[in-house]
């Protein structure tokens, strides 16, 4: 049986696919980097979202690629092992035994589970690290946090391969060391230095903040590079935005367009951004 309250859904339907089509047409053949964080995660039903919404960017002619995080899944995995863990400036201080843990969860499990919910989705996705195709080679960031690596070159073909055959390319945060190391990168660092190596039209980072707030605690929808230099001297952005903001301000220095930091647990976060009016989170562009 059909009601005349359902009709009125399916009037809505088209009405908000209407409106998509100017936001669709001006991000044909764009690239997105979406930073999937650990804790934007949440539990299947969350994650099945994430992955539909990643699938139709890809329908309608984006390429998106996914670079995620894990930290608590690490954590968890650390744990269980009995592996002490502590963070120096919101990085993993990663000896030899805990970067075998952080590759086996990232590029294992938390990779895979994104690769699947995806394909679950209609979608086609590859997981890869940054040893996959010479993606990312790094250097040590500091002797202190042993084997934590700062992105220092980038090689984006195998990216671009994907995007020809319109796969979603899934990347697990590590690095390769020119001596055969292995390193373990933030993953705002990581989705930064893959946007700015594409030149990505958009770098979004999800996270479980809804944006960058001011003074009074108030989300800025839109600020400038400057603006956040700014507020940072200031105090206002503190604690575990800075990793964040460095990476906006980073991304737009080698050439991203713009970055969102927005709440990935809100629903169709990257849709609201992307394909309304509206937007979400804090905007950050020159
Ligand atoms: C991170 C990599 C995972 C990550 C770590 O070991 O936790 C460093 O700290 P989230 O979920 O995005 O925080 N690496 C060097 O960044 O995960």
């Amino acid at each position: 049986m059909k009601t005349q309250s359902m009709h009125r859904d399916w009037i809505a339907t088209a009405q908000t696919l209407s409106k998509a089509l100017p936001f669709m047409q001006r991000y044909e053949d764009a690239t997105v980097v979406v930073k999937f964080g650990g804790h934007a995660m949440g539990d299947d039903e969350q994650m099945a979202s994430f992955a539909r919404d990643i699938v139709l960017m890809r329908q309608v002619g984006i390429n998106p690629v996914v670079v995620h995080g894990g930290g608590p899944m690490i954590n968890e995995m650390l744990d269980k092992l009995e592996i002490k863990s502590e963070f120096v400036n919101g990085k993993r201080v990663t000896d030899a035994a805990t970067v075998k843990v952080v590759e086996m969860v990232l590029s294992g499990l938390v990779n895979k589970r994104i690769v699947q919910a995806i394909s679950s989705q209609g979608g086609k996705a590859v997981g890869l690290s940054g040893k996959d195709g010479n993606l990312m080679f790094c250097e040590q960031t500091n002797p202190d946090l042993g084997f934590v690596g700062t992105p220092t070159e980038m090689n984006t073909d195998v990216l671009r391969k994907l995007f020809e055959a319109e796969i979603i390319p899934v990347i697990a945060p590590l690095g390769m060391g020119r001596d055969g190391e292995t390193f373990n990168v933030n993953g705002d660092t990581a989705a930064g230095a893959v946007a700015a190596a594409l030149e990505a039209d958009r770098l979004l980072l999800l996270t479980d903040v809804a944006g960058v707030k001011d003074a009074q605690g108030e989300v800025l929808t839109e600020i400038t590079p400057e603006q956040i230099r700014a507020l940072t001297e200031s105090g206002v952005i503190a604690g575990g935005m800075i990793p964040k903001t460095e990476t906006a301000l980073n991304a737009i220095e080698g050439g991203v367009r713009a970055v969102v930091i927005l709440d990935g647990r809100a629903p169709n976060a990257c849709l609201l951004e992307l394909f309304t009016e509206h937007g979400a989170g804090s905007l950050i562009r020159p």
